[in-house]
């Protein structure tokens, strides 16, 4: 399969490493970023052309499926594009920023009447979030009452604000919870302790809660700052037992009295298998025209959440979601 990416900052590239030199099945042929610079840089290293827009990109004939990977205000237009052009399509999130533009996206692709847009929620893909779902759904821990949710990274760019930690971060957690609890929000509200001093003035840590339809409660931690590693926590708290994500080191060293593992640094080394994982689904449904996993819906819920997670943060208080009808398209988790 032939593709474009639109994009090749940080995620966008480590996407091309991913199927130029990891996945079989794809070849890149196209690159579009705003940093023209930048987009022939990487276009040589794999021998693709180069784009001067994502539209342009998009159009072209022998394009059969586009990655979206740049900056997020930029997502919903383009992934309008590749509905448009019949395309399928892999966007990170967010899939667009504002609650209309995701509306947009799900007209189209519910016009269209087959699923054609991916949204990068990876944590879907992750061996231990599925087999955490697994347990909740064999009934072992019973109903699921609470979800704490751990997100930490080590540090942040200084562009990121506290709104960030909702829309940015939180929202993979957002996401995970709807998709082990089977569930979707109803209510929001965001407490904040004393300021990490290593944040530069950032509110951080934020300790987000979010309520359940079914009544169970999500609590996130983001912790943005931490400086540590990068550490994904998660425990389902259910009426007869729990299921807790496990430490996922293959060894455990034991020196000097201590024992010890390792924790991944970022992102892209917690999540490498999810994202392999996630990318062998999307070239498989792209091949046959589709899309897999985590959908336009999904895109659409977790931007009201985190949009509304946003507003609870100026009011202190708890605010409610309100979600439009589910379109059949989109039937499950
Ligand atoms: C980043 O955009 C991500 O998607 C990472 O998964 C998350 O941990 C980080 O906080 C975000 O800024």
């Amino acid at each position: 399969m032939q593709i474009g990416v639109i994009g090749v900052g940080m995620i966008g590239q480590d996407h091309i490493r991913r199927l130029t030199t990891t996945l079989a099945g794809a070849s890149i042929i196209a690159v579009s970023d705003v940093d023209a610079k930048q987009a022939q840089e990487v276009a040589a290293r794999i021998g693709a052309k180069t784009y001067a827009t994502g539209e342009e990109l998009i159009a072209t004939t022998e394009v059969e499926a586009v990655i979206v990977a740049s900056w997020g205000p930029t997502h919903g237009r383009y992934v309008l594009a590749c509905i448009a052009a019949g395309k399928p399509c892999f966007c990170e999130k967010p899939l667009a920023e504002t609650v209309e533009d995701c509306e947009a996206v799900l007209d189209a692709e519910t016009k269209h009447g087959k699923r054609l847009v991916q949204l990068g929620f990876m944590r879907r893909f992750d061996a231990q979030y599925q087999a955490m779902k697994q347990t909740i759904l064999s009934g072992q821990i019973g109903a699921p009452l609470i979800f704490p949710s751990g997100h930490r990274n080590s540090s942040v760019p200084g562009y990121y604000t506290a709104n960030n930690a909702l829309t940015d971060t939180a929202v993979h957690d957002i996401d995970i919870a709807r998709y082990l609890l089977d569930d979707e929000p109803v209510a929001i509200s965001v407490k904040a302790p004393r300021k990490n001093s290593r944040g530069s003035g950032l509110a951080d840590p934020l300790l987000t809660l979010i309520e359940m339809r079914l009544g169970a409660l999500v609590a996130i931690e983001t912790s943005v700052n931490i400086a540590y590693a990068y550490d994904i926590r998660g425990e389902v708290i259910g009426e007869t037992g729990v299921v807790t994500l496990a430490e996922r080191n293959n060894v455990v060293v034991k020196a000097n009295g201590m024992f010890s593992g390792r924790v991944p640094a970022d992102w892209r080394e917690r999540f490498a298998d999810a994202f392999d994982a996630e990318f062998r689904a999307w070239i498989a449904a792209a091949k046959a025209g589709g899309a897999a996993g985590p959908s336009t819906w999904d895109g659409y819920v977790a931007t009201i959440t985190s949009g509304i997670g946003v507003k609870a943060i100026a009011s202190g208080g708890r605010e409610m979601i309100t979600l439009s009808e589910r379109p059949a398209l989109y039937s499950a988790n």
